[in-house]
């Protein structure tokens, strides 16, 4: 796809008065983060600037949100952009996808392998780790200097991204990036302990309850792991919806797995599968074939069947694919 330049989109946004940024359903810490960094410059600049949300920040990231979030539609009316970020397509963001058209220009600033370009100005990266190191460019674009809460906001998007520094999309510039950070004054640990180690004991429960559904599929070098989880499971736990994020990291972790997932009952006879790939798989094409998407090593889709059903399918397909690497 055609991108526009970094300079074109900060433009478009120093010549604004109004701005509502659009994070994805199921905010994690880049799309939180990314949004975060973005509104707050905005809002230097003297902008009126918001955040526009549908759904429930996960609790470690709300250190990073407090005074830029809202659900409130009525806020800014026509706003003179609207920038959705992390996301890549309306599935991403429903509820808001009137709000969203109702901005006079849109701009999609995006690292997601399946985007196409749907905004008057488009700024999508795959080879990007997050969407948190796109924000940065656009940031010093439009001349940011140090501080300390928007090097925080990049910090949480670039190292929830990229698993801390270790998933294959972790590059020099991620690096780069964070070096700087220490000089706008971004503590580091302070951020780390708020989004790792500041969990509820209910999230690990639940995390307990998918790993004793583990199957681990494939008798070649390459496996697949396999768990899941109920709407039932989630009530016995006291679990939130975002508290079993972690869980597919767990299965990829496994030695010999190539390929994971984890599939997750929304409402009955729906079911959000997500999955990776470690090394050498590609699950981006996986999550298309059931009109998902993401990235080559971690993608998802949503199939529209029972939890039996849809276990089968993708077992199906990542037997398949471990099999044939
Ligand atoms: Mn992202």
């Amino acid at each position: 796809m055609a991108n526009n330049t970094m300079k074109e989109i900060a433009e478009v946004l120093l010549d604004a008065q109004s701005v509502l940024i659009f994070p994805h359903i199921n905010m994690d810490g880049d799309a939180v983060g990314s949004s975060v960094a973005l509104c707050r410059q905005l809002r230097k600049l003297g902008k009126d600037c918001w955040i526009l949300a549908e759904d429930a920040m996960p609790g470690n990231l709300v250190f990073i949100g407090q005074g830029y979030f809202t659900e409130d539609h009525e806020l800014i009316k026509n706003a003179d952009v609207s920038v959705c970020v992390d996301c890549g397509a309306f599935s991403r963001f429903p509820a808001r996808k009137e709000k969203f058209l109702e901005g006079k220009k849109t701009v999609c600033i995006d690292h997601h392998q399946t985007t196409e370009e749907f905004c008057d100005y488009n700024y999508v990266d795959p080879m990007a780790a997050a969407t948190g190191e796109l924000i940065w460019t656009l940031l010093k674009e439009m001349g940011a200097e140090a501080d300390a809460e928007i090097g925080q906001a990049i910090f949480a998007a670039i190292a929830t991204d990229t698993g801390n520094f270790q998933y294959s999309n972790t590059t020099k510039n991620c690096h780069l990036i964070m070096a700087e950070l220490y000089d706008w004054g971004v503590d580091t640990n302070k951020a780390s302990v708020e989004i790792y180690e500041n969990e509820r004991l209910e999230k690990l429960q639940i995390t307990v309850k998918a790993l004793n559904t583990l199957e681990i599929l494939g008798d070649n070098i390459s496996k697949a792991a396999v768990a899941h989880i109920t709407l039932a499971d989630m009530d016995a736990c006291g679990a939130e919806p975002a508290e079993t994020d972690g869980v597919i990291d767990k299965l990829r972790s496994i030695r010999g797995v190539e390929y994971a997932a984890f599939l997750k009952e929304k409402e009955p006879g729906v079911i959000r599968v997500s999955m990776r790939a470690k090394r050498r798989g590609n699950v981006a094409e996986i999550a298309s074939k059931y009109d998902g998407g993401g990235h080559i090593k971690a993608a998802g889709c949503t199939l529209y069947m029972s939890m039996e059903e849809a276990l089968a399918v993708i077992k199906k397909e990542l037997e398949a694919a471990a099999a044939a690497l």
